[in-house]
């Protein structure tokens, strides 16, 4: 059985990082330990008041006393973290518990819509570099791929700055890129998977209002397929297919406007993943 770590934070309420990701990759049959990044009340988009509690200087011994137990992963998947110290810590952890030949999969999770997330600021980003010039595949949406490059932000772009984002992230030494929320049409939205064997890209449905989440959903699902066997493009595919579910169940109600109802159409990845 393949065994993950996945790092990133505790927002106890607001169905996004591990409150996401324990589930879905656990259901897709992927033992899941994780490492909490931080424990928040809630996520920071659209609830104010909300507690933060940094755990960066945890990291160094709970990193000790795995190497003492002699704890290894077969890959990491990293997500929002809490704080710039803390992406050195996890450089470390995954030099010290990753197999030989285990993953490293990095979503940059720090902006969206054009802007870094609150707390978030331009040094946290040149860490983020580093991060993801070290992983194995990052999943960045335009925005955050926008930051880690330095290009323009765009929200119309047509297929050249497209290609000039993935350009600039290879160049960073980021090996393989998943970018989300590529839409070259009102109606429609994608996900490019660019690798050693060129550009590949998944077409789907476009909603009007996007929900809250979904990048978190989007990065565990494709976790947990690619770790169950799928290809990355395929991995990619379910994924994309699983969020369309997950928003089409949740859109149009609006007491739910903080995540998505990933729970009930879990099952619909798990069939896609072992069909
Ligand atoms: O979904 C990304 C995310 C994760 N964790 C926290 C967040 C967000 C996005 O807003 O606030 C705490």
């Amino acid at each position: 059985m393949t065994r993950i770590l996945t790092i990133q934070d505790i927002s106890c309420v607001g169905q996004c990082s591990l409150t996401v990701a324990l589930p879905i990759i656990s259901a897709c049959g992927v033992e899941t330990a994780i490492l909490p990044s931080a424990v928040l009340s809630t996520h920071t988009a659209g609830f104010s008041g909300y507690t933060f509690r940094d755990l960066t200087d945890d990291m160094p011994s709970i990193n000790q006393h795995w190497s003492k137990e002699g704890i290894t992963f077969d890959a990491i998947y990293t997500g929002y973290l809490g704080s710039t110290k803390q992406i050195d810590y996890v450089l470390d952890i995954m030099n010290t518990t990753l197999k030989t030949g285990g993953k490293k999969i990095v979503d940059p999770a720090m902006a969206d819509n054009g802007s870094l997330y609150p707390g978030f600021d331009q040094t946290f980003v040149e860490s983020m570099k580093k991060l993801c010039a070290c992983a194995d595949i990052i999943l960045p949406n335009i925005t955050e791929a926008s930051l880690l490059t330095g290009l323009e932000y765009k929200e119309v772009y047509d297929e050249a700055y497209i290609q000039s984002l993935l350009e600039e992230l290879k160049n960073l030494g980021c090996k393989n890129i998943v970018l989300t929320g590529v839409s070259y049409e009102p109606s429609t939205t994608g996900v490019i998977v660019c690798d050693e064997n060129g550009i590949q890209y998944y077409k789907h449905k476009k909603f009007e209002k996007g929900c809250h989440g979904t990048g978190d959903v989007y990065a565990s699902s494709f976790v947990g397929a690619y770790l169950e066997g799928k290809s990355m493009f395929e991995a990619a595919t379910i994924a994309a297919n699983y969020c369309v579910e997950c928003i089409e169940n949740t859109q149009g109600d609006k007491d739910h406007w903080y995540g998505v109802k990933f729970e009930p159409v879990l099952y619909k990845l798990v069939q896609a993943i072992h069909n």
